[in-house]
């Protein structure tokens, strides 16, 4: 059973919802990458929404110049709207017509390392990571799901059950380290490919993590760019929480799925698990951090 009253099912070693998995079965079968794809990847809850408004508003910048005062698409619609999930898009339909896509296709998914389709990994097409640290990411997944329970479960999941499930890696998308490390190995083995980034590193340099993600995607920033609007202030104001979640669409929208636009707009922080967590929890779940990134290099 998974968080919701629901049952989970472990494929290729992570866990999904029936829905989840019956999506990614047909991305696996189905979905051809370009090699001018670009495909943010990302573990739930780790700030995906605000890194497809960042992508997108980097890959579309002379759009940004004239119109990001205006009508600039990311005024109008939910970052989810613009830079749609792989998986969305294939329960829809087992084999979508992504022809109507402008290139750069610029795409996202959940899906592990080792699940990506064969041709993802194949062709020259560019991988965006993003993680956070396991304490914000599992606060954030908690309070996402109690949006989710159905009315007569009550509004609360109890938080001890979902973080001794999320500890043993019974999450959507999880294991969590298991997610992150995939990718993290596979920055290091293919840095051209796969940029690693986290949601900490984005908090705290927002200008300097920009601008590499600019340099990583080919479309680096002039001097004179860095200046003007739609530049690396603009890109990071326009998408920034403040703004993006008092738009009329992410307080009022709804996306195809139902979701509302307002569920993706929490609090925004680093560090809020301080008031949900236990010691104990903190204990239990920084242990399990250190030995599953033991002799990695890698951080959270
Ligand atoms: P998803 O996996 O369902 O797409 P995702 O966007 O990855 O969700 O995660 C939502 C988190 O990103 C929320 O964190 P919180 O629960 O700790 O608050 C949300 O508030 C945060 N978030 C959304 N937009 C932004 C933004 N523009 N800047 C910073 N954080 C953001």
């Amino acid at each position: 059973m998974g968080w919701l009253p629901m049952f989970m099912h472990f494929y290729q070693g992570f866990w999904y919802t029936t829905r989840q998995l019956s999506a990614i079965l047909p991305v696996q079968h189905h979905f051809k990458a370009l090699d001018s794809d670009i495909v943010l990847v990302s573990t739930p809850k780790s700030g995906t929404t605000w890194l497809k408004a960042i992508l997108f508003a980097l890959l579309n910048r002379s759009y940004c110049y004239s119109n990001i005062k205006g009508d600039h698409p990311l005024l109008q619609k939910n970052p989810h709207e613009l830079v749609p999930f792989l998986e969305f898009l294939h329960m829809l339909d087992t084999n979508p017509d992504l022809s109507s896509f402008t290139s750069p296709r610029l795409l996202a998914t959940h899906i592990p390392f080792g699940s990506l389709p064969e041709s993802m990994k194949d062709s020259e097409c560019k991988i965006v990571y993003l993680c956070r640290n396991p304490k914000d990411t599992y606060v954030s997944l908690w309070q996402f799901t109690n949006k989710l329970l159905p009315k007569e479960t009550g509004t609360t999941s109890p938080l001890e059950e979902t973080f001794d499930k999320f500890c043993r890696g019974v999450s959507v998308y999880g294991p969590f380290w298991d997610h992150v490390l995939g990718y993290y190995n596979a920055s290091l083995e293919m840095p051209h490919k796969v940029f690693f980034l986290t949601y900490e590193e984005m908090k705290e340099k927002p200008i300097e993590q920009l601008k590499r993600l600019a340099d990583f995607l080919g479309c680096p920033f002039s001097e004179d760019e860095e200046e003007v609007d739609g530049g690396v202030d603009e890109i990071l104001r326009l998408c920034s929480f403040d703004n993006l979640s008092k738009l009329e669409v992410n307080q009022n929208g709804k996306l195809s799925t139902g979701h509302e636009n307002k569920s993706f707009f929490r609090k925004g922080e680093v560090g809020d698990w301080v008031s949900y967590l236990t010691p104990d929890m903190i204990e239990r779940i920084d242990r399990i951090t250190e030995e599953k990134f033991h002799g990695s290099g890698l951080k959270l």
